[in-house]
């Protein structure tokens, strides 16, 4: 412990984002495709995604702007005629305004903003680029979704677009039958992003939600990031369970950290756990713990395959594993006072932070993505990161 003690005064600082600045330019996201392809699903996925890896993004959804101008106030498909030129008019201008935020976020310090519209013409996408590109310096990237299975698409009328502000209230018949005529109007001038003539861009077209993929002039990191998730995610139904582990020896005394086996309480919640989920009977369920006995020892009585992770091991915490919270105050007085100011930043002296963690358990995510049905048995820290990231919390709110 003496030897630990002394690399206190070494280690014992408030981090300021050891994430290694990965967006040096900002970069601009322009969704393309049909209504009803999945682009504001994967806008929003990939903003969470993006915000948990400690980039700061921002979704720009032009739809948005339509219903805030017209105060919800929505009288159906003709609005999206090519030939209603009043219409054709009023959309330009919508789009111009997001774009034009856009533009103001990025420049007030935003890293990567997506712009949620259907920008389905060439013209349209080389205006975007003279502005993003050439007028202002900076990266852009294309996410075409390209969907012809009717059943994928009917699904996500039915599911998503019916509780949108635009139907609320109205005959689900009537307004799927207007919605298809939306898509037409689109449909009579959409010109899908050309592996050739659009061979300059940087994109990714994504077919039949992940059937295919064909990926264009990926320039950087960040390219290559957000190319790698969208690769990843999938839209079958599933569930992930998150459960504690039960109880440990160590618990019991108040001591954080270490790597104990369970309590009998401990066993209890085990044997109680296992009866549980046994009695669901999820197709295919598999069980991830950390490399921790009382994870591995809370998972015994699931009769489902199990894989252990150590990037989901409790975060370390240093000089102080197996301390009581009394006696880190009286030891290290000054080290709870700094945890207190900053929990997600500080990093335990010779230990990690919560920031540190986000980073380890990347990886899990990604994985976590790609399966159906998954239970993962975690330590507190290591839960609070992941449900963040699923529930779009921030890092103020995350290690809490
Ligand atoms: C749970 O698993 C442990 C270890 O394999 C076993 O001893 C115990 O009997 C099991 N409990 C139940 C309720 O099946
Ligand atoms: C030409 C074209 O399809 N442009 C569209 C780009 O996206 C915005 C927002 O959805 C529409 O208003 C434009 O009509």
């Amino acid at each position: 412990m003496s030897e630990k003690a002394g690399m206190i005064r070494r280690y014992s600082v408030i981090t300021r984002g050891n994430a290694p600045h990965l967006v040096k330019v900002p970069h601009v996201i322009a969704m393309v495709g049909l209504p009803a392809r999945g682009k504001t699903y994967i806008s929003r996925k990939l903003a969470h995604y993006l915000n948990w890896c400690g980039v700061n993004t921002q979704v720009f959804n032009v739809g948005e702007y339509r219903r805030l101008m017209f105060h919800n106030q929505y009288d159906g498909h003709d609005f999206f005629r090519p030939d209603n030129l009043k219409s054709r008019e009023i959309r330009n201008e919508l789009a111009e305004m997001a774009m034009k935020d856009m533009c103001t976020w990025l420049h007030n310090g935003g890293e990567v903003a997506i712009f949620d519209a259907t920008n389905t013409t060439r013209e349209r996408r080389q205006m975007i680029s003279d502005v993003v590109q050439e007028q202002l310096g900076y990266r852009l990237l294309f996410v075409e979704s390209v969907c012809d299975d009717p059943l994928v698409i009917e699904s996500n009328i039915k599911e998503v677009k019916l509780s949108s502000p635009d139907y609320k209230g109205k005959d689900p018949d009537e307004s799927v039958r207007d919605f298809m005529e939306r898509i037409r109007h689109y449909a009579a001038q959409y010109e899908q992003i050309d592996e050739h003539e659009d061979c300059e861009y940087s994109f990714i077209k994504i077919y039949n939600v992940g059937e295919k993929f064909l990926v264009n002039r990926i320039v950087d990191h960040v390219m290559a990031k957000i190319v790698y998730y969208l690769m990843n995610i999938h839209i079958v139904p599933r569930t992930i369970f998150l459960s504690r582990h039960g109880e440990s020896e160590l618990n019991t005394k108040g001591r954080i950290g270490g790597d104990s086996g369970l309590s009998e309480r401990g066993r209890e919640y085990a044997s109680l756990l296992g009866e549980f989920l046994d009695e669901q009977q999820i197709p295919g369920l598999t069980v991830w713990t950390s490399h921790m006995k009382r994870t591995i020892e809370s998972a015994v009585n699931i009769s489902a395959p199990k894989e252990q992770w150590k990037a989901l091991n409790e975060i370390d915490a240093g000089v102080c594993e197996e301390m009581s919270y009394e006696e880190i105050q009286d030891k290290y007085p000054e080290e709870f006072a700094l945890r207190d100011m900053n929990k997600f930043r500080y990093r335990y002296p010779a230990g990690e932070s919560y920031e540190d963690l986000v980073t380890r358990l990347e990886p899990v995510i990604m994985e976590l993505e790609r399966q159906e049905n998954v239970l993962v048995i975690g330590h507190q820290a290591v839960l609070r990161c992941l449900l963040a990231y699923f529930l779009d919390k921030n890092y103020d709110e995350l290690p809490s």
